[in-house]
Parts: structure tokens; sequence; C-alpha cells
């Protein structure tokens, strides 16, 4: 069996906890809720009944409001292996009962992960079809309620776009994205003993948050227990509110998954409801184009503005299927001498933020290194815009990184160095996807 694979394999069972699976074995103990997604894609390789149980351990922890939680927590993991932990989140009377998760969300990448699941199945004539399509019936509505809770508590204005409440919720951290909005949230007391079980974790703290990072992090956590996750207050008074483009792409892209597999779900009649929010969000990301960067900018909803910095955000609407004219602009920057074609890189392949931006650092926390999952997700995006030899590019790089790097989190673009966890459950997912796509 090809190198890789085997290894991905291994990366997948290590971090297996039966119907679960950790994002990596020390760093992230818990279940992450787009790791899940990713994963369960990678597992649908090996198993697609078990990647549908990674899904459905997922919404264990899903609340009554429809919320999909950032963290469904293993209450067997020791106390302050990770934080915050079970404890710190003010979660207990939000949470299903007897499940313990976090108070807020990530990107809603399981619609497609479910539709790949599905296409997975179908490819193996073995009945696991059958038992995807009787899982979808139930696992449809779920993903509904998911995807309406995102488009009415954190879009009440109806505008097509997602207000993320902190940066976790964006899942690309510590993107230069937020470092405008986060400089403006001033804890008003600051924690003297920060737990920081995380930096124990890697190599070189500097591959993680700093502390000041964490100070505000834990601070906007803090702020949504004391208004209890209250979403209407959160989305008038919160300090940290941005409607994130690229989160909102994920989720049109989603929608358009949605509406493809409410048939199967035998909700036929569902479709068209998906494919108008797909759109209407599509319109939305238009109107964030700034054409000076030729990128689309996230919108800071507490000051009203777009916030500017190149980066990976810029792509949304190519992650949401936008017309030809623009994704081919896309797609020249994604290629160009700022992105995957900068000069001296080790692999030609996305970059987190561009190399002409400021802020740009080869080495920080989704602040310019490489990402598999992320260009998983645009290499996705190229195929349904059909740009298939792009794709195809992308793809090859791709694995050619893999093959060097193994299921790492992230990758220094110049040397070519892995970073962050090495061995990283959806990187493994990614790989399995890639190795097994088959045009
Ligand atoms: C906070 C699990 C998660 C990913 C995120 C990534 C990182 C957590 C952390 O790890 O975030 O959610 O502790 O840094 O930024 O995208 O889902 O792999």
């Amino acid at each position: 069996m090809d190198e890789l694979a085997k290894r991905a394999i291994e990366v997948l069972h290590g971090n297996d906890r039966g119907t679960w699976t950790r994002p990596s074995p020390r760093l992230y103990p818990h279940q992450w809720s787009w790791d899940a997604a990713f994963v369960a894609m990678g597992w649908a390789q090996l198993d697609p009944v078990r990647a549908l149980n990674e899904l459905w351990s997922l919404l264990r922890g899903q609340w009554t409001t429809g919320m999909v939680p950032q963290i469904v927590f293993d209450l067997n993991v020791g106390r302050g292996r990770y934080e915050p932990g079970p404890n710190a989140w003010g979660t207990a009377l939000n949470a299903p009962p007897g499940v313990a998760t976090s108070g807020i969300c990530q990107p809603p990448v399981h619609a497609i992960a479910l539709a790949r699941i599905r296409e997975v199945a179908a490819g193996r004539n073995d009945g696991s079809l059958h038992e995807v399509d009787d899982a979808i019936v139930d696992l449809y509505p779920r993903l509904d309620r998911w995807h309406r809770w995102l488009r009415t508590a954190r879009d009440p204005e109806g505008t097509g776009l997602i207000t993320i409440l902190h940066p976790w919720e964006s899942g690309l951290d510590n993107s230069p994205r937020w470092d405008r909005p986060l400089s403006r949230v001033e804890p008003d007391e600051l924690l003297d003993d920060l737990p920081r079980p995380d930096l124990t974790c890697v190599a070189d703290p500097a591959e993680r948050p700093t502390n000041p990072e964490y100070q505000r992090y834990r601070f906007l956590v803090d702020r949504l227990i004391a208004i209890d996750y209250d979403q209407d207050k959160a989305m008038e008074e919160h300090p940290f509110r941005v409607a994130d483009v690229w989160f909102s792409a994920i989720l049109a892209s989603a929608d358009d998954v949605l509406a493809d597999l409410a048939p199967i779900a035998g909700r036929p009649e569902e479709g068209d409801r998906h494919r108008a929010d797909a759109e209407h969000t599509r319109r939305a990301l238009d109107t964030c184009w700034d054409e000076d960067l030729l990128a689309c900018l996230d919108q800071d909803r507490i000051t009203g503005r777009p916030i500017r910095s190149d980066t990976m955000g810029g792509f949304a609407p190519l992650i949401a299927g936008c017309d030809l004219d623009r994704s081919a602009v896309l797609v020249d920057r994604l290629f160009g001498p700022t992105y995957a074609g900068a000069d001296g890189l080790a692999w030609p392949l996305p970059l987190t933020t561009a190399t002409t931006d400021p802020r740009f650092d080869r080495r920080g926390y989704w602040r310019g290194p490489q990402w598999p999952p992320m260009t998983w997700l645009l290499w996705r995006a190229l195929r349904m815009g059909g740009h298939t030899r792009s794709a195809a590019t992308l793809r090859s790089n791709a694995i050619e990184q893999l093959r060097d790097t193994g299921c790492t989190e992230y990758v220094e673009p110049y040397s070519g160095r892995a970073l962050g966890s090495d061995s990283q459950s959806w990187t493994a997912a990614v790989v399995l996807d890639l190795l097994s796509y088959d045009p």
C-alpha cells in the first residue's frame, strides 16, 4: 500500500476513540466540530458507517437552538489537559443532558462531508450506500437546523453573512484578519494564572498563539458566559463581532449540498430554500469585494467597516461558487506571486496570508503557513467551479507536500518544515481523500 496512505490510516486509528476522533493525541484530546467533518471524510475511505458515527458523535452535542458546538468534550480526559476545558464554558444548561460542550461554533463543513461520504459509499457497491441514505433521513434535519441557527441567530438582519463572536469560531484562529477587532477587546482583568497546556504539546511555543491573545480569548468566552449565550444580546453588545466571509462561503456551499441531500432525506420541497440561501450569501459576498486588493473582505460589525487584510479569507467567493469572471481573477491570484506562486516556496500551495501583507509570518499560526485542510477546501472549490487543470495541479502539489511532511498540522512554506502537532487527524483525512480521488 502507498506509504502515505498507510501513515494516514495509522494516524486516524491512533486518534480513534471508537465513535469519534481526537484531532491529535496530545494537543487536542476532545472532538472538534470542523475537524470532525474532515475526519468523517477520511473514515469514509475506510468505512462509511464509521464516518457517519463521527458526525453522530458530534451531533450528540448539538444544542436545542440548533448550534453545533466547536468542541464536544471527552470527560475522561484529565482535568487541565486542554484549556479552556469542560468546566470553563458555563454551558451545563445549554448543552444536551450528559454532554459537555463549549459555547461557540466553527465553520459548517458537515453537510459537505456527508455528501462526500455518500459519494464514496456509492462507489463501493457493498450496500453501504443504503446505510448512508438511511442515515441521511435523520442527519439532514439536524444539519438543516444547524444552518438555520446560523442564518437567524448569527444573521438576524438577513444580510447573507454570518457573524462570528470569537476568533476560534472562524477556525482560522490567529489570522491577521482578526488583529484589528481583537485589539479593541480590552479584558477588564487579566488572568495571572492563564493555563496554557497547549504550549507543552509543541516543539516551540512560538507555534501557538501568544498569551495576550489567549487573555482576550478567555475574556470573550467569559463575556458570553455572563449573558448565558443569549445570541440576541451578543449580536448587540459582544465586544468581538465580525461577519466572516470564509465561514459564510462555506455555509453557502454547504447549503448547495443540503439542497442535493433534501430529496434523499425525503424532503424534495426544501431544496429550493437551500439554493436560495446559498445564492443570497453569494450576492452578499459580492458586496464585500475590494477592487484594490482583488479580495473579499470580512466586515467588522462594530465599526461597520471592512477589514483590510490580504489573507486566504479573500478567496471566499471561490469557496462559495462565484461567477466565472470573479473566479478567474481569484484563480490567478491563488497561483500568483503573492500566494502559491511566491518565490522560494517549498511547494506551490496556497498560503494563509499573502506574502505581501505586512502581517505575513511564515511560521505564525494561521498567519502564513500552509494548512492541508484549507488546501483541500480550495481544491474542491476549483473542481466544482470547473477549473479542472488548476485543481489537478493543486492536488498533485498537495500530495507531494504531504509525502514529505506527513500528517502534520501545518507547514512552514519556505523551509517546508512540519509545524504544530505531527499526527493531526484532519490532515490524515485529507490525505486519504486526495489519494482516493479518481477524476
Ligand atoms: C481552538 C483542532 C482545532 C482546529 C482549529 C485550530 C485549533 C483550537 C486551539 O485546533 O484551534 O479551537 O486550541 O488552538 O485553529 O482550526 O479546529 O484541530
